[in-house]
């Protein structure tokens, strides 16, 4: 932790700011191992760094934190300690509100955004968050087992969705990372078809797109299967989406850029035919965010490094018919990716 603190000071000094104020809850974990529930104000200078916490979780924050902790009862404890500061180092997503009342009662003169060093110290994971993601991951796999055996005619989608949280939390999860995806028949086609009571049906696609947050850690994997023996247009776009998927995760490595990477999946499926059917980026990054960097969009030239974690996950999704996705969470490797989520890819 303490490292990940210098990090932020040196980039502060080198960008003259006086002090930041970090607030965003993944933030304020990462930073001082704390996860609190009303959350809480890291406050970081050049030199010194104090965490301040609402009184009621004063006690759990100091058994937690590795930055030393001081309680307030009243925000306007928090605005006279800031009133020392001219320039304050912010997260971009701090509210207006709350940067409107520093710079009336702190007297804030300017900000300045962390995003660029808080991200780049999270875009690379360290060996310790590497194993938690992979734990998590483990976690996904069991529930997507459990998908797998429990899908059947006739069931509806909530009901499996249900089942697959019941076996993430018996496995150590906190909770679902996002709410469970399984879209059934037409509805596969919907990328982001959160389960609902449709009964699934013979002869239905099923995107199964789920993740466990463990840890403080997010895994995403998505599996489609056909319910009943597959058409030959079903078969024709799975193996279309497996190939894609496949080679996108072979050619991952440092070096490779994010936006070569989604255009590695794009121009298969492109040759096929389904190109304008790829309708979103091949994955993202994963870890205190379910959706973090960096992007694997066509437009994303942040290069691949070793200790980054992402999602690859092509896709193709044609209205009135269906949809199919296939997604692993996979690590960046010295030289080249390992997939962390293990459930087979064959059409099943
Ligand atoms: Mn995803």
């Amino acid at each position: 932790m303490k490292s990940r603190i210098s990090k932020l000071q040196e980039y502060i000094s080198k960008n003259e700011m006086d002090g930041a104020l970090i607030t965003r809850k993944e933030n304020l974990f990462y930073f001082t191992g704390s996860s609190l529930v009303l959350g809480g104000y890291l406050l970081i200078t050049p030199h010194d760094a104090t965490f301040f916490v609402p009184e009621l979780e004063y006690e759990e924050a100091r058994e937690t934190s590795k930055v030393p902790v001081e309680k307030f009862k009243k925000l306007d404890e928090l605005y006279e300690t800031l009133k020392r500061f001219n320039v304050l180092g912010m997260e971009g997503s701090t509210s207006i509100s709350f940067s409107n009342s520093l710079k009336e009662k702190s007297k804030i003169e300017e900000f300045k955004f962390l995003d660029d060093v808080i991200k780049e110290l999270r875009i690379i994971k360290t060996p310790e968050e590497i194993k938690v993601i992979e734990d998590a991951c483990r976690i996904a796999d069991m529930a997507m087992m459990v998908a797998l055996e429990e899908i059947s005619e006739g069931k509806t989608e909530r009901e499996i969705a249900a089942k697959m949280e019941y076996v993430m939390k018996m496995n150590g999860a906190d909770k679902v990372a996002f709410d469970t995806i399984i879209a059934s028949g037409k509805r596969s086609a919907l990328p982001h078809g959160v389960a609902s009571d449709k009964r699934i049906e013979k002869g239905d696609l099923v995107v199964i797109d789920e993740g466990a947050f463990y840890r403080h850690y997010n895994s995403d994997m998505t599996r489609t299967i056909v319910v009943g023996t597959p058409n030959e247009r079903q078969k024709e776009i799975y193996e279309i989406v497996l190939e894609a998927q496949r080679k996108a995760v072979e050619a991952a490595k440092p070096g490779i850029t994010a936006k070569d990477l989604d255009k590695i999946a794009r121009d298969i499926i492109t040759e096929y035919g389904y190109g304008d059917k790829f309708i979103h980026s091949l994955g993202h990054g994963v870890g205190l965010q379910i959706h973090e960097w960096p992007r694997l969009s066509q437009t994303d030239e942040t290069v691949l490094r070793e200790g980054m974690v992402v999602t690859i996950e092509p896709g193709i999704y044609i209205p009135n018919f269906g949809g199919v996705r296939i997604e692993d969470t996979i690590v960046i490797t010295s030289n080249g990716a390992r997939r962390l989520t293990k459930t087979e890819r064959e059409l099943i």
